[in-house]
């Protein structure tokens, strides 16, 4: 059994969605992140960068696991599966999983940062995180023209880049004229392990309807971590 501490947020759903596809048995323990609870010596323990999620493997002595990449390649060694044995085709998943912890999680999380989160508009700065982030869906595009998935099969390197994508209009990019994406987003989008993993550990409208009143409780949360 894993224990699993997350928030309704792309770094959150990226552990619940693998835990899903991998039908590994897990129980949720949400973190409210503007009351600051990934922040508390307990959190701290498990995760000293106090940011979700965080998994503890109850069957391994309880070994905690941060860092959602290596989440996500610790529940997939211990299953066997989304990330192939061989050392190219590992390789290859790893490559395009790096690509979302590297380049697509941080563009949009600072697009998010200054297009909805910070009170002034820095318009500098929401154009080079919305372009750098329509850059790099250029580059996820340039691959799903000609491929089903991002790698050889179905693998960690989907479900780590949807789980950002899929937020593309609350971070204020678009996807028009993104053919390759836009296939591939939908046919993520069917899979019924993605739909449960986002409705982790809350149901992602927040995210998807700007005007909400859910949508104004993100925007405050976050507001709040970013004021501390
Ligand atoms: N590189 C980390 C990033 C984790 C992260 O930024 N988590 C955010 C939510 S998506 C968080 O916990 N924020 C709370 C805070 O900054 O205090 C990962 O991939 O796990």
């Amino acid at each position: 059994m894993i224990d699993l501490y997350t928030s309704p947020t792309p770094n959150g759903w990226k552990a619940s969605i693998t835990l899903e596809e991998l039908e590994i048995p897990y129980e949720v323990h949400p973190i409210d992140l503007g009351a600051q609870q990934q922040k508390t010596p307990e959190f701290l323990a498990m995760n000293p960068n106090g940011r979700i999620p965080v998994i503890v493997d109850r069957d391994a002595d309880d070994f905690a696991v941060f860092e959602s990449g290596a989440i996500m390649i610790y529940l997939a060694e211990k299953a066997g599966k989304l990330l192939p044995a061989d050392v190219k085709g590992r390789s290859r998943v790893i490559q395009w999983l790096m690509f979302q912890m590297g380049g697509i999680g941080p563009m949009m999380g600072q697009a998010n940062v200054f297009f909805r989160y910070f009170p002034e508009k820095i318009q500098p700065a929401i154009d080079r995180y919305q372009n750098e982030s329509r850059r790099l869906f250029e580059v996820l595009d340039g691959r799903l023209k000609d491929h089903e998935w991002l790698c050889d099969d179905y693998s960690l390197a989907d479900i780590a880049n949807w789980s950002w994508v899929r937020i593309h209009r609350w971070s204020g990019v678009e996807t028009e004229g993104l053919g390759g994406l836009e296939r591939w987003m939908a046919a993520m989008n069917d899979r019924p392990a993605c739909q449960r993993g986002i409705a982790v550990p809350a149901p992602p409208e927040a995210r998807e309807e700007s005007e909400t009143s859910a949508a104004e409780e993100v925007v405050k949360s976050a507001q709040s971590i970013l004021q501390r």
